[in-house]
């Protein structure tokens, strides 16, 4: 029934037309429920896809409608026809995004992000295999957008009555706000969850199962042009000729101990999740935690103060600083961050001097945005998830022993000399794979989390030792060094006193906390030459510098140091925080510790003049890649 022609008062016309043009008939909205509906329907099944365990349409309804509702009112902006139109676009659009994440998602296991078709990777890891991954089911995406041509041709003739400027206009309001409220409610709440996650991007597909596909690649291109506008700001040349001045002095002290000695040889670098130094040299019930680093360490030279420095990349910063020797970024992760850079990572500078470059870890391709970045570092190869046979998983995935065992059969692969980045997974928080890691006693410790996380680094410490039995009796070990270190902690502040209650510490300070944030770091050369222990303080920045003395390679652009060429024992932690090898400076409290005394000492004009350093020098950092300068500094 048309409401308006039933007589009624002049002043209740109002009225009525707005609750006839609300939808009474609401054919007049035809377009905008199908559209919601359809795109919804096409999102929530696209959800399904990537999470079929944890789906749950309940859950992600919400969000979903919340991030369509801006784009249904903006349609009314737009009159009767040209919203049909408006409409059907946004509809292609959406569903060639979802088409393109789906077909991503069957390789990587992952979601496209702007810097990912940036840096057009794309081309180089799936377009071989792109017919192959396109199922016929992906195409139910752009099905109703076919059916919809007829009828939208029809549907267009048909007489509809306008809607007045003053009704769209309130419904454009009333839609956005609504629309921006509660997905804004939505994306404030997951941010309180998993505080870092939206700047780091670590976890993108976790990021999309929740949020579902449109809020996450809102939140990418926010993210996108956000460090694109920060770092638009061109830098003065008087700032770039500092930071010229400040790498050339930095690099030039380089002494000449062990220089060279391992020019040519293969570089196996093992970086070893969670791996902390308190498990070295140390026994639970009688037994070592870990019998084959220790007496890999024995064999090594071994540095047993290195410091992790990761922020918020957690891993992936250890990777990048081990390869780089650049600071993470200041917030976010600068595996996602700085993809577009120009860098002079190790990989790359090893491939100038002929080397095979592959890097290896058994987990999705995209985690850390990993198969964007190695690209950018140089890596030839990146051997993830898809090149592995998953046939054994611990913790997260594919098992540290399977892992292991079958890199050694591609690495045997690669053309000498090599570099092979191995990545381990299994020794990952929350360490609860407790079958999975196998029988290891830890008394006391049973059921606790220090309990799980010595269990799981046992368990990796003896595929670590297997690994490189395996790889000595391929002779590999006679023209190959070998690195490995861990990446970061094991146990996170908040369960920090059962790691004390282990190591017999009371009233822990700062500084106390500072001294178990050292991971172990050991250098292995053919023949176990050079084998003994060094105590300067260093960090993973320091790694590469190391590195290109051994490798006798040109050191410009690192801002580590070379441990065998220094006994200062500077190390800079991103948060400011800093240690010389005597003070270590804690920044969350401004205090000053005597490391030998352990007391808190004041500051110094020294002191404070050394805490200016370390934040020029991380600007000096954050300036390097936020403007890209190693792409013009010192060409
Ligand atoms: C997975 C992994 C984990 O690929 O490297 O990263 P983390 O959670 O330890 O930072
Ligand atoms: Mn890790």
């Amino acid at each position: 029934m048309d409401i308006r022609n039933t007589g009624q008062t002049k002043s209740n016309d109002g009225l009525n037309n707005m609750i006839y043009n609300m939808g009474i008939q609401w054919t007049g909205h035809w377009e905008v429920f199908s559209f919601l509906i359809i795109v919804t329907a096409k999102i929530l099944y696209y959800g399904k896809q990537i999470s079929p365990e944890y789906f749950d349409a309940k859950l992600l309804q919400p969000p979903v409608i919340a991030s369509i509702l801006p784009i249904v009112a903006i349609s009314y902006l737009f009159k009767n026809k040209a919203r049909i139109s408006f409409l059907y676009i946004m509809n292609i659009i959406i569903s060639i995004i979802l088409f393109a994440d789906t077909v991503y998602y069957s390789y990587f296991k992952d979601i496209i992000s702007i810097a990912a078709i940036k840096d057009s990777f794309l081309l180089k890891d799936v377009s071989s295999s792109l017919g192959a991954l396109i199922k016929a089911r992906d195409f139910i995406y752009l099905i109703d957008i076919i059916l919809f041509i007829p009828i939208m041709k029809i549907i267009k003739k048909i007489d509809r009555k306008e809607f007045s400027l003053r009704f769209r206009l309130m419904v454009f309001t009333l839609l956005i706000v609504l629309g921006i409220t509660f997905d804004g409610k939505f994306i404030y709440a997951f941010s309180k969850e998993q505080p870092l996650l939206i700047k780091t991007m670590s976890n993108k597909l976790y990021l999309t199962k929740v949020l579902g596909n449109i809020n996450f690649h809102v939140l990418d291109s926010y993210n996108f042009i956000n460090n694109k506008i920060n770092n638009m700001k061109d830098v003065p040349d008087s700032r770039k000729n500092e930071i010229g001045v400040f790498l050339a002095n930095k690099n030039e002290s380089t002494g000449k101990n062990f220089s060279g000695v391992g020019t040519g040889q293969n570089l196996i670098v093992i970086q070893v999740e969670a791996l902390q130094q308190f498990v070295i040299n140390s026994k639970i019930n009688g037994e070592e935690i870990t019998p084959n680093l220790n007496k890999w360490i024995n064999k090594s030279m071994y540095f047993d103060n290195y410091f992790y420095q990761v922020a918020g990349g957690n891993t992936s910063d250890a990777e990048f600083m081990s390869n780089n020797s650049l600071y993470p970024a200041a917030s976010g992760s600068a595996y996602y961050q700085y993809t577009g850079d120009t860098l002079n990572s190790l990989p790359k500078v090893l491939k100038e001097n002929e080397y095979d470059t592959a890097a290896f870890h058994g987990y999705i391709e995209g985690f850390w945005n990993r198969n964007v970045m190695y690209n950018t570092e140089g890596f030839d190869n990146f051997y993830g998830e898809n090149s592995f046979n998953i046939d054994e998983k611990v913790g997260l995935g594919l098992s540290d022993k399977s892992f292991l065992n079958q890199s050694v059969d591609k690495i045997k692969g690669l053309k000498q000399p090599f570099y092979s980045f191995i990545v381990t997974l299994s020794s990952h928080f929350p360490y609860d794979d407790v079958q999975g890691y196998g029988n290891f006693n830890v008394g006391n410790y049973e059921n606790t989390l220090l309990g799980n996380y010595l269990k799981g680094i046992h368990y990796t410490d003896a595929q670590l030792g297997m690994f490189l039995d395996k790889l000595q009796n391929e002779g590999l070990l006679d023209n190959s060094i070998v690195v490995i270190y861990g990446d970061h902690n094991a146990i996170p502040k908040d369960n920090i006193e059962q790691l004390y209650e282990f190591e017999g510490i009371k009233n822990a300070t700062d500084l106390q906390w500072f001294q178990y944030q050292k991971v172990p770091m050991l250098i292995h050369f053919p023949n176990d030459e050079y084998k003994g222990v060094n105590h300067t303080y260093a960090g993973q920045m320091d790694l590469y510098p190391t590195l290109a003395n051994i490798f006798n390679l040109s050191n410009k652009y690192m801002l580590g140091k070379d441990i065998l060429n220094t006994s200062d024992g500077k190390v800079i932690f991103r948060n400011g925080s800093f240690t010389d090898g005597k003070i270590f400076y804690v920044s969350w409290t401004d205090t000053y510790y005597d490391i030998k005394s352990g007391n808190t000492i004041s500051e110094t004009t020294e002191l404070k003049d050394k805490k200016k350093k370390a934040l020029e020098e991380l600007k000096y950092s954050d300036d390097i890649l936020n403007h890209n300068l190693i792409k013009t500094i010192g060409k």
